[in-house]
């Protein structure tokens, strides 16, 4: 393309400083280095972590930053000796790389690569540098993506080919919310046919969840949110039974206990607060119960050893469970093929200059997902 080993100028969201609103700017976007690929972004959603980050409360992130991290786009251009993609390909940025090469990647077992944020800070590309300048200043990355940009050079490492059939303002999904949710249920907690669920937070990742329990033929699947919004939608991505914790005088753990008769099979927290997390640990049965925690919070969590004595399980999940690189193409393909539909979980669809009104939604619990357009 025209503009392959040249800066490109585009408009970016920066977040100057915590807390503050994000600042629609023009930056400077420098050509992918060595084994980079520099990708023009055309749609991306916006996901909580994402708004962790402009509250100051995402570990290892210095400002100013470009936050983002649920994009797709077109490859623009390739650095020296990436060989997996090339300009013109559908792609979608890694918030989770896959490098193929750490003992873990070649672990069948886990999705989790030594170069995720939480081995390094991602603030920088690999080589200690950043590609954003913005008013002669360095802008940092995040996660390594930075997708609140009409144009992002990430590692090969962390970007994914897709169908060239995919529409990228549909699937930007798969860079994070709906992969983490459904593969939490389907990798992570292996949900099995005919058991029971209980998901706290009706998000678009605690929804991803719903449906990834209902494609794994749980019997019921008890949806948990203080805003009964949230619920209808619920319902129709596969929730039997939901409830609101406010409605209740009882810990809602001994409400879903009685409900099931020994606590769910599965249970998830995709909130992102402590309290919920051992809520949802001690909702599930006190023997064979497995509890997923997707949700991001830097608290401390104090619990009595007695919930894990009797036989429980308590696991995290990082991007569902999937080893991106070879999973997301199979996953996006799984959609074109009507499989499930995630396209449910977006409820505005918004200019990219309105990025801060996609926040005000998402705070204000009026959104699932809102997909911004460059
Ligand atoms: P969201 O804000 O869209 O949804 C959170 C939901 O939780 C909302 O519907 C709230 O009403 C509900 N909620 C809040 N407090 C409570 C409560 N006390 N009890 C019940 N419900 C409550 O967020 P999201 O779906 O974008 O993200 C959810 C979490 O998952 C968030 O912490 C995010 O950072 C994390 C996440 N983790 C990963 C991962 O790989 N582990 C990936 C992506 C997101
Ligand atoms: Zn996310
Ligand atoms: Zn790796």
């Amino acid at each position: 393309m025209a503009t392959a080993g040249k800066v490109i100028r585009c408009r970016a969201a920066v977040a100057w400083a915590p807390g503050k609103p994000l600042s629609v700017e023009e930056v400077e976007v420098a050509p992918p280095k060595a084994g980079e690929v520099r990708i023009k972004l055309v749609t991306t959603g916006i996901c909580q972590t994402d708004e962790h980050l402009l509250q100051g409360c995402f570990p290892n992130t210095e400002f100013p930053v470009i936050p983002g991290h649920e994009g797709a786009g077109i490859v623009e251009s390739i650095g020296e000796g990436v060989t997996s993609v090339k300009p013109g390909d559908k792609v979608i940025p890694l918030c989770h790389p896959q490098c193929g090469e750490c003992s873990f990647c070649r672990n069948p077992e886990t999705n989790y690569c030594q170069r995720s944020h939480f081995s390094g800070p991602q603030n920088l590309l690999p080589d200690k540098t950043s590609r954003f300048t913005c008013k002669g200043k360095q802008i940092n990355h995040f996660l390594w993506v930075s997708t609140f940009a009409e144009y992002s050079v990430v590692p090969e490492y962390a970007v994914a080919k897709i169908d060239a059939a995919a529409p990228l303002d549909k699937v930007c999904l798969f860079g994070c919310g709906f992969s983490t949710g459904y593969g939490a249920a389907i990798n992570t907690a292996k949900v099995k046919a005919g058991s029971t669920c209980a998901i706290f937070g009706l998000g678009g990742v605690g929804l991803s969840v719903v449906m990834g329990c209902k494609a794994a033929g749980a019997a019921r699947i008890i949806a948990v949110d203080i805003n009964k919004d949230k619920f209808a939608k619920a319902k129709e991505l596969g929730a039997t039974d939901c409830i609101n914790p406010r409605d209740f005088k009882k810990p809602i753990q001994e409400v879903i206990t009685e409900m099931t008769g020994q606590g769910v099979d599965y249970s998830f927290e995709a909130i992102g607060h402590a309290d919920t997390m051992i809520t949802a640990l001690a909702s599930c049965n006190m023997n064979t119960g497995v509890c997923v925690m997707i949700g991001v919070t830097d608290s401390e969590i104090s619990i009595n050893p007695t919930l894990l004595l009797t036989g429980r399980t308590w696991k995290g999940t990082m991007f569902g469970g999937w080893k991106p690189r070879d999973s997301i193409p199979k996953l996006i393909s799984s959609y074109l093929e009507k499989k499930f539909n995630s396209d449910l979980l977006i409820t505005h669809t918004l200019p990219f200059a309105k990025v801060n009104e996609g926040f005000e939604l998402l705070r204000a619990g009026k959104s699932i997902r809102s997909i911004l357009l460059f």
